[in-house]
């Protein structure tokens, strides 16, 4: 007997993919690099299941069936190109292998190309949704050879997350696109992090909310088609637990210094290299690294301090201020991010469909939200649309709400609470909505410092300026267009 499936790497998202194959219908043989991993499996979840061990690459590959598809489900890096040079002797021109893996677009787009060279097919895919995504259905994200996908296709659709309209599963592009669109997903995962904790700051330490209390505003927030998503349901069944020993709300025992593994990171890198403008995930991404100067803030917490604003308003009021100004933020998040994804199309040749990326988006994963519907109806209307913020419905939303989202920003300002990513959505908004920005002083500065030139708006050409040559007539030279 042959099996379907083969997965290498029985860590948590290993294991788990493959039970979820498994369980959809397909013979699944895996295969680990030391062998008691393999062991415990087979011994525990794999019991009784179609799961065939291999303890030697070779004998993992030739229990597969033609053409052979083979998931890598190993530390990102090294460990991933490893994997591959051991299987490329043993396997056959159109065998597939699939590298599920958080890796490095760039890395994935020269593992495609080499790969394709060489008559293999590889596919990149972006998995997301943790290890209870990967068991129960996750959101994919698969690019790479497009002739492989078809052959995937009849697992992938089984495997992931269902909505009402599919698989959150597609064909995302060539190349390293799918760990493209997933490295940006994380990024928006950062965004949507970070703003939902600053809302947590602003209820907890301005209007005095309890933790009863928060729990009852997130439940509630996540009835809304607004904020309706994974992030807020977890949000409020983390208020719910108390610590065993001390009787305390266990988010409170919680040190504030948030790890990351560099997802974020690589967005904000590559949005950098691209010119693509995504201050709020610049923001949730920095206040993850202003966290971990834990021991530093602890002492400048004694020696700085702000004016202490008491709070007097009417506390459903300010909740609901709240609610706006983080659906307001959020907008902009993920207008920055399918901008980003827009860009970066164009830049790397994706062929992106931004509908779709929504789409997929809409289970599986920690950012699915029924707002991502919202995005999809939006791109699907306009697939050319320069900027969410220019759909209907999220433009008519910011001009409702955009004044209780200036009024919390400008409240947590007084009160000495730092809200960046909240302030830096409202930046976003408010620097994309204007004609005219300041940077005309910018481009002087520059000419005046390192005759870099400027344009005119009133005539064409290019023109530097002797900026402090008070002969008009002499200061200025004009280039023709
Ligand atoms: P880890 O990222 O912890 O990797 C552990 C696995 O890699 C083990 O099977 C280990 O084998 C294997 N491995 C290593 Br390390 N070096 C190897 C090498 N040189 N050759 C062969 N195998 C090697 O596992 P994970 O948390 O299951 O994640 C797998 C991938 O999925 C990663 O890229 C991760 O970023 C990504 N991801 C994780 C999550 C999540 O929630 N954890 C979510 C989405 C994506 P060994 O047992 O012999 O050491």
């Amino acid at each position: 007997m042959t099996q379907s499936f083969g997965v290498i790497g029985l860590a948590v998202m290993g294991e788990n993919l493959a039970l979820n194959v498994e369980r959809n219908g397909f013979p699944v043989a895996v295969y680990n690099r030391s062998r008691e991993k393999t062991d415990a499996f087979m011994e525990h979840r794999a019991g009784g299941k179609n799961v065939k061990a291999a303890y030697t690459i070779k004998e993992f590959v030739a229990s597969l069936e033609r053409p052979r598809k083979i998931l890598i489900m190993v530390k990102a890096g090294a460990p991933v190109d490893a994997v591959i040079e051991q299987l490329k002797p043993l396997l056959d021109e159109g065998d597939i292998m699939i590298d599920g893996g958080n890796s490095l677009f760039t890395d994935t787009a020269r593992r495609a190309h080499d790969l394709e060279a060489a008559k293999f097919t590889f596919i990149g895919m972006g998995v997301s949704g943790g290890e209870e995504g990967a068991l129960n259905g996750p959101s994919l994200m698969p690019g790479g050879t497009q002739s492989a996908y078809e052959y995937l296709e009849p697992i992938l659709t089984k495997i992931a997350a269902q909505v009402e309209d599919g698989a959150c599963v597609t064909y995302i592009g060539p190349g390293g696109a799918g760990h493209y669109v997933k490295m940006v997903h994380n990024g928006i995962e950062y965004g949507d992090m970070e703003l939902i904790a600053e809302a947590y700051d602003l209820l907890k330490n301005v209007a005095g909310l309890d933790h009863n209390e928060l729990h009852d505003v997130f439940a509630e927030w996540n009835t809304t088609p607004e904020l309706d998503s994974y992030l807020i349901e977890i949000t409020a069944d983390i208020f719910k637990k108390i610590d065993g020993d001390t009787g305390m709300p266990l988010v409170e025992l919680i040190l504030d210094a948030a790890g990351q593994k560099g997802t974020g990171r690589w967005t904000v890198t590559d949005a950098l290299e691209q010119g693509v403008p995504i201050p709020t995930i610049i923001a949730a991404v920095n206040a993850r690294i202003m966290s971990s100067y834990k021991t530093e803030r602890m002492d400048a917490s004694q020696q700085l301090s702000a004016p202490s604003v008491p709070f007097m308003g009417d506390k459903k009021e300010f909740i609901n201020r709240v609610r706006d100004a983080l659906y307001c933020s959020k907008i902009c998040s993920y207008a920055q991010g399918m901008a980003l994804l827009s860009k970066a199309s164009k830049t790397y040749g994706f062929g992106l469909d931004l509908s779709e990326c929504a789409r997929i988006w809409k289970g599986g994963c920690i950012i699915k939200a029924r707002f991502l519907g919202k995005i999809q109806t939006a791109f699907i209307e306009n697939p050319d649309l320069p900027n969410l913020l220019l759909a209907p419905e999220f433009k008519q939303t910011i001009l409702d709400r955009q004044s209780a989202w200036r009024e919390i920003v400008a409240y947590a300002a007084k009160s000495g609470i730092a809200v960046p990513a909240f302030s830096a959505s409202l930046d976003y908004f408010d620097s994309y909505r204007r004609d005219r920005l300041p940077l005309n002083l910018t481009q002087a500065q520059r000419d005046y410092f390192g005759a870099h030139t400027y344009l005119r708006t009133d005539k064409d050409g290019v023109f530097h300026t002797e900026w402090t040559d008070l002969n008009e007539e002499s200061a200025t030279k004009f280039t023709a267009p």
